[in-house]
């Protein structure tokens, strides 16, 4: 599934799931389904790998990233949690970008499954580390549903007693057969420019690959279609819970920076996103609120 990872197995955990090791002992979540695999790590239930029955991989993983639990890992969808990008100033000095839920070990929730797929869950819950970098009670769950679609759905439960505020971002990486193949439509009217001083532009129809992409659509619609002519499919990516879409790739230079992408990795991926980059979502103590992404 992931071969240059060269996972052995540990014990199955139902018909289709097992738990597996790598040599380092960094354990994964295998699924080998009838309609579709995946595979997760329990370091940030990060999704590695979605790949339905009789289709190209839905997600891209960097063949250069690193598993040795010391940083997010490159590639799948790393789970951008409780800020997105840099951390508020108000929380101080030092916080790690995106969130400390993507560096963080998961435990493993519960399985189930049938003729249709699997539906796995992942929880992460305050603790001692957690309150130090940001101090609010909380039980994060991440539901993945893998079947002839892919839905990944992080409910955020205030489990304190004073509201919470959260950004977040399913920093899904998909892949794309190469950028001069790939359209994507449905993303909205406008966006922030990451990349010219965070400037508000007007969005064309589509967006098209040509160089480093890094933009926030702020007006975003539930559903947004990625056109691969190179692997003859269009993706709907459907998100629930957002206030935004980011579209990113970082291209050949920014390839080229991070040690856990190889050069050409930007040739193979991009990266659009539900996300909740502008109004932190308030959850009063005791409910919970939902961002959502599917694939299909
Ligand atoms: O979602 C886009 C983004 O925030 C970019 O600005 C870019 O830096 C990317 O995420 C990757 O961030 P990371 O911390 O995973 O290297």
């Amino acid at each position: 599934m992931i071969d240059h990872l060269n996972l052995t197995s540990k014990r199955d955990l139902s018909p289709s799931v097992q738990l597996m090791v790598d040599g380092n002992g960094v354990e994964f979540v295998s699924i080998n389904h009838a309609e579709a695999q995946a595979c997760f790590t329990l370091h940030g239930a990060h999704l590695l790998h979605f790949q339905a029955k009789d289709q190209a991989p839905a997600i891209w993983l960097s063949k250069t990233a690193i598993f040795d639990n010391s940083k997010a890992i490159r590639g799948g969808v790393p789970i951008c949690w409780p800020w997105f990008g840099a951390p508020a100033a108000a929380l101080g000095e030092g916080l790690p970008a995106h969130g400390f839920a993507r560096n963080s070990l998961w435990q493993l929730g519960e399985i189930s499954e049938d003729q249709d797929g699997v539906v796995i869950s992942f929880k992460l819950s305050d603790s001692p580390k957690t309150q130090a970098l940001w101090p609010y009670q909380f039980e994060l769950t991440l539901t993945a549903t893998i079947a002839k679609s892919l839905t990944l759905s992080l409910a955020t439960k205030n489990t304190g007693t004073q509201p919470l505020q959260y950004l977040a971002a399913l920093h899904t990486y998909l892949n794309i057969s190469a950028p001069e193949q790939v359209e994507v439509t449905g993303l909205g009217p406008t966006y922030i420019d990451s990349l010219d001083n965070r400037t508000i532009k007007n969005a064309a129809p589509s967006l098209t690959l040509s160089g480093p992409v890094d933009s926030l659509y702020i007006e975003p619609t539930d559903t947004v279609k990625l056109a691969d002519q190179g692997l003859s499919r269009e993706l709907n990516i459907i998100s629930q819970g957002h206030d935004t879409i980011v579209a990113w790739t970082p291209w050949i230079e920014g390839a080229k920076s991070m040690a856990d992408m190889p050069d050409d990795g930007y040739q193979t991926m991009l990266c659009l996103e539900a996300a909740i980059t502008g109004n932190a979502v308030t959850v009063a103590p005791g409910e919970s609120h939902i961002l959502s992404t599917t694939i299909n």
